[in-house]
């Protein structure tokens, strides 16, 4: 378990942080007003190497023209970004372009070309000041604006002023691979909710082991705006989200570590355990009654142990009974990323993946997968080119054949539609020929909860149907989950030996960690897929990970961990 507590996370240059500052260039040009062209080649560029099969950090600049839709400039804003992790017409651009503005492209029907006339024009460059402006009727005396698109931006910048923003592990990825260009691998841990794993992140929280006088320069020049600035704690805003940083050296980090990870109902719960014992525990160690010597530890294990606990992983720390597992000593062994042995819910180009099957497979070997299912949609999601049985006995053939010389075996599967009417968007014979059938809603979300529940329920009754997909469908942020009874779910699904899956899109993550547990502790199978439709969201399997691990699953309690012939025994 040691890899989970003191070792100082980097996250790589990845193609999808590459693809989002490129997004973000081409966005502040369209703000700024500029040629439509350089728009374009910048976010085709960005779709170019989100696509890429190889990682973009490896390319040269001649490597990399030879991609469609990347020119020179842009090969040399690759490259630079790769090396620097930045990019000078980047930071022009944001010196240019008020820091706020780009909070306002998050509003609801504000594109960067509106975002941008809404700067020159009206002088608006954030939220409150959109909002004010639509309040006071300055918008619909824009040209090609009045007072209907008017209404919608309020009402936009309303919706937004009220949600709690929370990012996704997607876009809080994305800030700590900027972050990492400025701080020492191996020199700071990322601790708060990201640690612990939860689905959404409200800021990201650092523990740096670096010395301020060396971090806080750097961090100036990375900020939007510095917050506040210290020799303890740091606070800036960098790309419209906050970060806190905290100062430690190595023999005392354990617990700053501990204090910054959290949770703030684990770290209240652990403190007033300590004062029982006459322990005083703050973020810089742990004090004897009447505020004797403060003893330092150097990681946490350290600090838990003078508590007379056993390690408690991060995920585990929400103050729901597993301070009181470790006293007793029955805590759960975690599942970690060592047992999973395949990704259990994939598209192909067949349906509205672009990987071809052959790809999958390499893809999947190269993750050292032994297995993936490919599940592409059943004909009934036509927005998805959603395959008839007669293409899937097609797509069958294909995947033996790639499967004799493949090191990572393809399962036959589909992921089929429980229609609005509880029914499947397949025939039984059409599902009794696949190798495994994962079985998801996708449309009639909005039903009532009796009746959304029960088309649940009767895909756990189907003997075909191995695994309910995304079971509430939410979409963080975008989408609330269906009104499922998840009591009356899971109840069935026992009852069948249906597993529900962990979807491990950082978009969805659902199950949620909370039902997750709830469906284990009720003997139910979890099954983690990433649901990838592109290669780079292979690598999202690490999400559904902590969500099983926040849900208290082991191996035993997960599909992914089964060898090859069991899993498919146990499907059929
Ligand atoms: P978030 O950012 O909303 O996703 O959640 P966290 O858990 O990252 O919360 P955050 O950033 O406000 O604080 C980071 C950690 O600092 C938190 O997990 C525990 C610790 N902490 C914050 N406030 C308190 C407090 O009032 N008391 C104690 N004991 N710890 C706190
Ligand atoms: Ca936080
Ligand atoms: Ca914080
Ligand atoms: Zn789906």
């Amino acid at each position: 378990m040691t890899s989970y507590t003191q070792r100082c996370d980097h996250v790589d240059c990845t193609n999808r942080q590459v693809a989002e500052t490129l997004r973000l260039i081409g966005q502040l040009h369209e703000v700024r007003g500029g040629s439509p062209f350089r728009v374009r080649a910048f976010m085709n560029g960005a779709d170019a190497i989100e696509h890429l099969s190889r990682r973009v950090s490896g390319l040269t600049v001649d490597e990399l023209m030879a991609l469609g839709g990347v020119g020179e400039h842009l090969a040399a804003v690759v490259r630079e970004i790769c090396e620097t992790g930045s990019s000078a017409e980047l930071e022009a651009l944001r010196a240019e372009v008020p820091a706020d503005l780009l909070e306002l492209l998050r509003v609801e029907g504000v594109g960067p070309k509106t975002a941008g006339r809404l700067w020159r024009e009206l002088d608006v460059t954030s939220v409150a000041g959109l909002k004010e402006a639509a309040e006071e009727g300055r918008i619909r005396r824009l040209k090609g604006f009045g007072p209907k698109r008017e209404a919608e931006l309020l009402r936009g910048a309303e919706r937004y002023a009220g949600s709690d923003r929370r990012m996704t592990r997607a876009a809080a990825d994305t800030l700590i691979a900027g972050l990492a260009t400025v701080l020492t691998p191996g020199r700071y841990t990322v601790a708060g909710s990201y640690r612990r794993g939860t689905a959404t992140i409200g800021d990201i929280d650092l523990v740096s082991c670096e010395p301020p006088s060396e971090v806080n320069p750097r961090l100036r020049l990375l900020a939007d705006e510095v917050i506040e600035e210290g020799d303890r704690r740091t606070s800036i805003r960098y790309r419209g989200e906050r970060v806190d940083i905290r100062f430690t050296t190595p023999a005392e980090l354990g617990p700053m570590l501990l204090y910054l990870t959290g949770s703030k109902a684990f770290n209240i719960k652990l403190r007033d355990r300590a004062l029982l014992e006459g322990l005083r525990i703050n973020e810089y160690g742990i004090a004897g009654r009447g505020g004797g010597n403060l003893t330092t530890f150097p990681d946490e294990a350290a600090m838990f142990a003078e508590l007379g606990l056993p390690y408690i992983p991060p995920e585990l720390r929400e103050d729901r009974g597993e301070i009181e597992a470790a006293e007793h000593g029955t805590l759960p062994i975690l599942v970690t990323a060592a047992d999973l042995r395949g990704d259990l819910h994939v598209h192909s180009n067949w349906s509205d993946g672009t990987l071809s099957l052959a790809e999958l497979a390499a893809e999947g070997a190269r993750r050292g997968h032994e297995y993936l299912i490919v599940s592409d949609h059943s004909e009934t999601l036509k927005v998805a080119h959603g395959l008839s049985a007669r293409e899937l006995a097609e797509q069958g053939h294909t995947i033996e054949m790639i499967n004799r010389d493949s090191p990572c075996r393809l399962i036959a599967g589909v992921e089929v539609d429980i229609l609005t009417d509880g029914t499947l968007g397949l025939p039984d014979r059409a599902l009794a020929d696949l190798e495994l059938v994962i079985a998801s809603l996708h449309g009639g979300l909005r039903q009532e909860q009796d009746l959304v529940t029960r088309r649940v329920i009767a895909a756990c009754e189907n003997e075909h149907v191995d695994i309910i997909g995304h079971p509430t469908g939410r979409l963080i942020g975008r989408r609330e989950p269906a009104a499922l009874d998840l009591a009356r779910v899971i109840e069935a699904a026992a009852e069948h030996g249906t597993a529900l899956e962990i979807n491990a899109s950082p978009y969805r993550l659902d199950l949620e960690d909370v039902a997750v547990r709830t469906a284990r502790d009720r003997g139910v199978r979890l099954s983690i897929g990433t649901d990838a439709h592109r290669p780079d969201e292979l690598d999202q399997l690490r999400h559904g990970l902590a969500t099983a691990r926040r849900g208290w699953c082991g191996p035993a309690d997960l599909l992914n961990c089964m060898p090859l012939d069991r899993l498919l025994e146990w499907a059929s």
